[in-house]
């Protein structure tokens, strides 16, 4: 059996923070996991090196499912995004690992190929509409098949998803949480014009999405829901935060303009109501904060019995190693919908050199056995962790707000 003879943790900032798990076999052969908690990575670091990293050792890394039980039930603390990350990482170094003794990429042991490739979505944003839209026609130029839009908001200085630096917006930009302000009615009154005026100038042919960040109630976001409908949005994402599941009933009932959700799920039982009473289109837990491949699958199996597709998050603070992961899930489910991708760094994609490839709005995880991708850790030991905080947002009155 190969048998895990060493773990650890590496932790590199090339031009953000990533925590990566690296695991060895006796055979030397090596597996790689991502860990990364934005803004919160030394907890997840410390959680796998402290307390998982002991338990490691001696391991048949074959043995993926039953390893995954045993972190997951040997915790007794269940759940929750420091431990369900800290597993995902365990899980996805597994399967790199066995991909590679197997000589096959992962996706080819999770069933083979569903699909050609995996249609993503990029970010368009801009402090104006006219520059949103001028942002989005690059990403069309490009081949992207769908966008993310966002917009600036009269009247207020910071806005989240649109950044000076347009190809990599990064929200966890400051060492302290940056306090910035929100104002609901301002937001409702611009998103509908973004739409009106990008489906003017783009044409109806490009998938358009948004990314609502939890800042609306269920009833507010049910008005805007309603209010995109005449523009066909590929989909409204966090348009509420989630905890109350049954908040998404009273959207439902107001618009049919398809639901996005989960980006910060640790669990299917934070989506589980969600998904069995269909209120909900695409579920967007990932791989890294909800377990790995092995529980993410379990996720999707579920969803596809409820009608419901994927849309995996795919942001800047999940790590090329995460990346890899989703697009062999992404390439292997049936009830596949979307995949986010926001490009990396130039410094990262160094740190973590990879097989996947875009072409023509589509991304591939390539044929290297295993995830497909590598760390160099004398590029990752040139950029040491840096304190890096995602902001808060107050209303007018300066009351605290989701961010
Ligand atoms: O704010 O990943 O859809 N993408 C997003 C991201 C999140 C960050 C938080 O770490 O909502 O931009
Ligand atoms: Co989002």
């Amino acid at each position: 059996m190969p048998k895990i003879i060493s773990a650890k943790t590496i932790v590199t900032c090339p031009g953000r923070n990533f925590v990566t798990l690296k695991i060895e076999t006796g055979d030397g052969v090596t597996g790689l996991g991502d860990a990364t908690l934005n803004g919160r990575e030394l907890a997840v670091e410390s959680y796998l090196r402290d307390h998982v990293v002991p338990c490691l050792i001696g391991r048949d890394a074959h043995q993926i499912e039953d390893i995954w039980q045993y972190l997951y039930r040997g915790a007794y603390w269940r759940r929750g995004p420091v431990t369900m990350s800290a597993i995902a990482a365990v899980d996805m170094a597994l399967w790199d690992i066995k991909g590679k003794i197997a000589g096959l990429p992962v996706y080819q042991l999770l069933g083979g190929a569903c699909r050609t490739g995996v249609m993503v979505y990029g970010h368009a944003n801009g402090e104006t509409i006219d520059d949103t839209i001028a942002a989005a026609r690059e990403y069309v130029a490009n081949g992207y098949k769908a966008v993310r839009l966002q917009t600036g908001v009269p009247g207020m200085s910071d806005v989240y998803g649109v950044s000076k630096d347009k190809l990599f917006y990064e929200p966890a930009d400051s060492d302290l949480p940056k306090e910035t302000v929100w104002s609901t009615d301002k937001y409702m009154r611009v998103a509908p014009e973004l739409f009106a005026a990008a489906r003017k100038a783009l044409g109806w042919e490009v998938h358009l999405l948004h990314d609502v960040h939890h800042r609306l109630t269920p009833i507010e976001a049910g008005r805007l829901g309603k209010d995109l409908e005449p523009y066909r949005p590929f989909w409204m994402e966090d348009a509420t935060p989630a905890e109350n599941q049954a908040g998404f009933r009273l959207i439902r009932q107001h618009t049919t303009t398809p639901l996005a959700v989960g980006e910060i799920f640790s669990s299917i039982w934070d989506c589980k109501q969600l998904i069995e009473e269909q209120l909900i289109d695409y579920i967007r837990a990932t791989v890294v904060h909800a377990g790995g491949i092995t529980h993410l699958r379990k996720i999707a199996s579920f969803a596809d019995l409820h009608g419901v597709r994927t849309g995996c998050h795919g942001a800047t603070d999940l790590s090329p190693v995460t990346m890899a992961a989703a697009l062999h899930f992404d390439l292997s489910i049936p009830n596949f919908g979307i995949q986010e991708y926001m490009r990396h760094t130039a410094d990262t994609d160094a740190v973590f050199p990879h097989a996947y490839t875009f072409e023509g709005g589509m991304l591939h995880p390539g044929e290297a056995p295993g995830l497909g991708v590598e760390i160099d850790e004398d590029a990752a030991a040139r950029f040491p962790y840096k304190r890096a905080y995602l902001p808060v947002a107050r209303r007018l009155d300066g009351s605290m707000h989701d961010w």
